[in-house]
C-alpha cells in the first residue's frame, strides 16, 4: 500500500538525548538501544470506522519516537500494517450492507489523510493484511511442519491454530497469569470456546472458508489469516528479529502483542520478536474507553471538517502522558488552541530570549520515556517571558519554531 506523504522535519542544532521508554516485558523504563537503523513496527487500523482521537494519541505517540530517533541521527525503519480482512470488517460491512473491499478501502485513505493532517512521519513500509496472504500462508506452513501448529479436531472447518506454549516463553511480554490471559483472551477477538482446540489459549493461524466470507486458494485449503499472524510475518520478513519498538495502544498488550511475539519466535526459532514493547493508554470520553464497539467516537475528519486547526488537536493530545488513560474534553481542545495561538504570537517576534536552553528542556523531557506534558510547560515557558518582556536573540523565534516542528510535530 501506499503510506502518505512525508512530512519535512527539520534539524535541530546542539545535541540530542538517547530515548528511554517504559516497556511492557520489562515492567520498567529502559533505554531504547537502537544500532544505526532504529526500528519499529507499530499495529495500525482495522478499516472499518474512521480515525478517531484514540487511534491518533496512540500513533502520535510512536510518531515521537520516530522523531527522537531522527534527532539521534538513526535512519529509521517503519513499519506498520493494515488490518484490511478481519471479523470486524466483515461484521460492520454486513451491518451496512456495503462490500467490504470499499469500506476498507475508504477508511483507509481517510487515515491516511488525517496521519497527514496530524503531521505524523509516515512508515517506510505501509501494508495490508491482504496483500501478505502469500507470507502468511507460507509461515502457516512452516508452523505446521515443526509442530508449532495443529489442526483442530473439526472435520467440516478444520482451521490451524498456534500452540500457545509452543516457544516455552509464553506470557512474557505481557506478564498476565492465565486467568487474567482468558478473560482478555474472550474479550478481545479469541475465541476460548472454540471447539477442537488443545488449550483455550490457543490462537487462530489460518481460518477455513465458510460460506458467505472472503476466502483466499491457498495449499492450507481455501480460508483467511488469523489477525496476530498478520503482523508477526509482515514484522519480521520487513524489519527482522530483535528489532527496537513494537508499539499500539495497551488494549494490544494482550492477546495479540502476546502472539505476535510468540508466532514470530517460533518461526525464527530466536527471541526476542522485538526488544521493547511500548503501549500508549487508552483516551476515553465522558470517563468511558473510545471505541468503536461504543460508538463514543469523536473522530479526526470531523474535527478537521469544523476547521479545527490540526495542530492543536496534536497539541491536545500531547497535553497528557502517552502511558496515562486519559479522557479527551471540549476543555482540552480550547487548550490547545489558546496554547498554539500563544506559541505562534512568539515564534512571530522579531526576537525573543535564547532559544538553547528550552530546547534543552524540551529533549530531556522528551527522551524522557516521551513526557509530552513537562516539554509543553518548557515551551509556555519560553513563550511567555518572549511575549511579556519582549527583545532579545533575533534567531530565537526561528530555533524554537524548527525544534517545535521536529520534536513535537507540532508546525507554528
Ligand atoms: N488492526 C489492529 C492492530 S493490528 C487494531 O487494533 N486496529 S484498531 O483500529 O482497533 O486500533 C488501531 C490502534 O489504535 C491500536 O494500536 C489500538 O491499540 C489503538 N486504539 C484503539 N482505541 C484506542 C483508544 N481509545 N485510545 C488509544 N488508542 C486506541
Ligand atoms: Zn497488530
Amino acid at each position: 500500500m501506499q503510506p502518505w506523504s512525508s512530512v519535512p522535519v527539520p534539524k535541530v542544532p546542539g545535541t540530542a538525548r538517547p530515548l528511554r521508554l517504559f516497556d511492557t516485558a520489562a515492567g520498567e523504563v529502559r533505554p531504547v538501544t537502537a544500532g544505526r537503523t532504529a526500528r519499529m513496527y507499530v499495529c495500525g487500523i482495522t478499516p472499518y470506522d474512521a480515525t478517531h482521537l484514540g487511534h491518533a494519541a496512540t500513533y502520535l505517540a510512536f510518531d515521537l519516537v520516530h522523531r527522537i530517533w531522527l534527532d539521534n541521527g538513526h535512519d529509521v525503519h517503519y513499519v506498520q500494517n493494515v488490518t484490511d480482512i478481519d471479523d470486524p470488517l466483515l461484521e460492520r460491512a454486513n451491518r451496512d450492507n456495503e462490500d467490504w473491499v470499499v469500506l476498507a478501502m475508504r477508511e483507509t485513505a481517510l487515515f491516511r489523510e488525517d496521519m497527514e493532517a496530524l503531521r505524523v512521519v509516515p512508515p517506510t513500509d505501509y501494508i495490508g493484511a491482504v496483500e501478505s496472504i502469500p507470507e502468511i500462508e507460507e509461515s502457516v506452513g512452516k508452523l505446521l511442519a515443526s509442530g508449532a501448529a495443529y489442526r483442530v479436531d473439526d472435520d467440516e472447518y478444520p482451521d490451524v491454530y498456534f500452540r500457545h506454549s509452543a516457544t516455552g516463553r509464553f506470557g512474557y511480554e505481557s506478564n498476565y497469569d492465565e486467568a487474567t490471559m482468558l478473560e482478555l483472551s474472550a474479550e478481545r477477538g479469541g475465541d476460548p470456546d472454540r471447539k477442537g482446540k488443545e488449550h483455550p489459549l490457543d490462537a487462530l493461524l489460518w481460518r477455513m472458508a465458510r460460506d458467505g466470507e472472503p476466502s483466499w486458494e491457498s495449499e492450507l485449503g481455501p480460508g483467511r489469516p488469523g489477525w496476530h499472524l498478520e503482523c508477526s510475518v509482515i514484522a519480521l520478513n520487513r524489519l527482522g528479529m530483535g528489532f527496537d519498538v513494537q508499539g499500539g495502544g495497551s488494549d494490544l498488550a494482550f492477546p495479540h502483542h502476546e502472539f505476535s511475539a510468540a508466532h514470530a519466535e517460533a518461526l525464527a526459532g530466536d527471541h526476542p520478536f522485538a526488544r521493547h514493547y511500548c503501549h500508549a493508554g487508552m483516551i476515553g470520553l465522558d470517563g468511558e474507553k473510545m471505541s468503536k464497539s461504543k460508538g463514543n467516537l469523536v473522530f479526526v475528519s470531523r474535527l478537521r471538517g469544523d476547521r479545527v486547526d490540526p495542530m492543536a488537536i496534536r497539541l491536545a493530545l500531547l497535553d497528557g502522558h502517552y502511558r496515562s488513560d486519559r479522557s479527551w474534553t471540549a476543555d482540552a481542545l480550547t487548550k490547545g488552541t489558546a496554547r498554539l495561538a500563544r506559541w505562534r504570537e512568539a515564534v512571530a517576534l522579531e526576537a525573543a530570549p535564547s532559544a538553547e536552553p528550552v530546547v534543552e528542556r524540551l529533549r530531556d523531557r522528551l527522551s524522557d520515556d516521551l513526557d509530552t506534558e513537562r516539554a509543553l510547560l518548557a515551551v509556555d515557558a519560553w513563550v511567555d517571558e518572549a511575549l511579556c518582556r519582549r527583545g532579545g536573540e533575533a534567531g530565537a523565534p526561528a530555533a524554537i519554531r524548527d525544534a517545535v516542528d521536529a520534536l513535537l510535530g507540532v508546525q507554528l
